[in-house]
């Protein structure tokens, strides 16, 4: 029971979790603003580039149905019932994962911070509310069958611990500048 809440939680995350670290890998190139600055101080900064959010779209949407080809594999190894992916749902959890993160960059410039400073709770949490928000405007019918309250909670709470962690992990193996 609280297995199939918890990977259940995790499995219908995936496509909005991957997103980010894709864009860290693909980043590089044209900045989204385009330069632009806003009140002094850059609207988004180069952290956010059309490459990496296209790339990190991409993966987030086609790991979405590497998820559903194997979702009954994987859950009866398990032992749980996993959901899988609409195609509206996947391109709005992974398109609205980037969107979180661009709109969280927004306001980290609007607050004086610089590109790769931290905003503790903002960091751990923009990309779930973009990615939830995205997937429930396009496909509500099926948003509503997976992200019921249960799993809504335990995606909140699981989120920004799994943030943390890969995060740590990506700094130390030298593929991100910060840890977090
Ligand atoms: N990245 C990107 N496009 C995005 C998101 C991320 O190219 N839409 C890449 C950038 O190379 C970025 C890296 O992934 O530097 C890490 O992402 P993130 O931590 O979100 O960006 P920061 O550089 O820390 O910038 P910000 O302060 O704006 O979050
Ligand atoms: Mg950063
Ligand atoms: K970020």
């Amino acid at each position: 029971m609280l297995l199939e809440l918890v990977a259940g939680a995790f499995w219908a995350m995936l496509p909005a979790y991957v997103p980010n670290n894709a864009a860290v890998l693909a980043g590089g190139g044209a900045p989204i603003d385009g330069g632009r600055t806003w009140g002094g101080r850059r609207v988004l900064g180069d952290g956010k580039t059309w490459r990496g959010t296209a790339v990190g779209t991409l993966a987030g949407f086609a790991l979405a149905f590497a998820c559903n080809a194997v979702a009954e594999p994987v859950g009866a190894t398990l032992g749980v019932t996993l959901p899988t992916f609409s195609l509206l749902g996947a391109f709005g959890l992974a398109l609205g994962a980037m969107l979180g993160d661009i709109g969280a960059s927004f306001l980290k410039r609007r607050s004086g911070r610089e590109r790769g400073a931290a905003f503790p709770g903002l960091d751990q949490l923009d990309f779930v509310v973009g990615a939830l928000a995205l997937a429930a405007v396009l496909d509500f019918a099926w948003f509503r069958t997976v992200f019921t309250l249960p799993v809504a909670a335990v995606v909140l709470v699981l989120t920004p611990v799994l943030h943390v962690v890969t995060n740590v992990g990506a700094y130390y193996l030298g593929l991100k500048n910060e840890p977090y």
